[in-house]
């Protein structure tokens, strides 16, 4: 599949997402490439009038300059939102709706919403569909003054850290933190490797999202897939 098929299969799926939005709704707005064409098009359809009455917690300053931008009323943290539905892509997903993502550096503020909203969608191409997680580097977010040691220690536990840069300089998360990216060993269970991180002082949180997503979007040349959690 090419990048220009990937592409539009990103519109199917974000379009497909949009079906299960109704006027009124309190929506998490998610990041990155797939959730931009979520926004975007939710963006149409308030415009023609198809939907009214929505408003957005946003996971990211990013989406929230592209939501403001279409007129999309925001709702800060403060007011305790209720959020009816969350839509947001992701990096990989395993047969249990198992999540990897945070490419985007988005994931805590990702994961606060997710966990927030009755209901969260995936949107994705199938070049997400993985066997097992860890095809490719698990973020994890780690404030700053502990990531020096944070990272030596990771290193020594074999799951080769790479401290996150962007223009030769660290990635800074929207919450001021850093993000270093680790291998998740093919011996390990990303579950475990994730229990472990969380005795280190300083580990934030990781892009590891075992149970938020209540169903997933697939777009595949054939069509959308939909995968839902058992209850
Ligand atoms: C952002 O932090 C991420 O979690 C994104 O949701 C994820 O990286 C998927 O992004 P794309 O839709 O651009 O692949």
């Amino acid at each position: 599949v090419g990048s220009d098929n990937i592409a539009a299969l990103k519109i199917e799926a974000a379009a497909q997402a949009l079906t299960s939005v109704r006027s009124g709704m309190t929506l998490g707005l998610g990041t990155g490439s797939t959730a931009r064409e979520f926004v975007r098009l939710l963006g149409e359809k308030l415009m023609t009038g198809e939907l009214s009455g929505i408003s957005a917690v946003c996971t990211s300053i990013v989406t929230q300059t592209q939501a403001e931008s279409l007129g999309i009323p925001i709702l800060q943290p403060d007011s305790k939102p209720s959020i009816d539905l969350a839509v947001d892509g992701a990096d990989e997903i395993d047969p249990d709706l198992r999540l990897i993502k945070g490419l985007g550096g988005a994931l805590l503020r990702e994961k606060i919403v997710e966990q927030a909203s009755r209901r969260f969608i995936v949107i994705a191409d199938e070049s997400k569909l993985v066997a097992r997680l860890g095809r490719g580097r698990l973020p994890v977010e780690v404030v700053r003054f502990a990531s020096p040691w944070i990272e030596e220690r990771l290193r020594d536990a074999g799951l080769d850290p790479v401290l996150r840069t962007r223009d030769g300089v660290p990635f800074l998360s929207d919450e001021g933190n850093w993000i270093l990216d680790i291998r998740i060993p093919p011996d390990r269970d990303i579950a475990d490797v994730v229990s472990d991180l969380g005795r280190h002082a300083g580990v934030v949180e990781t892009g590891f999202f075992p149970r938020e997503a209540t169903e997933a979007l697939v777009a595949a040349t054939g069509g959308v897939r939909r995968f839902v959690r058992p209850a």
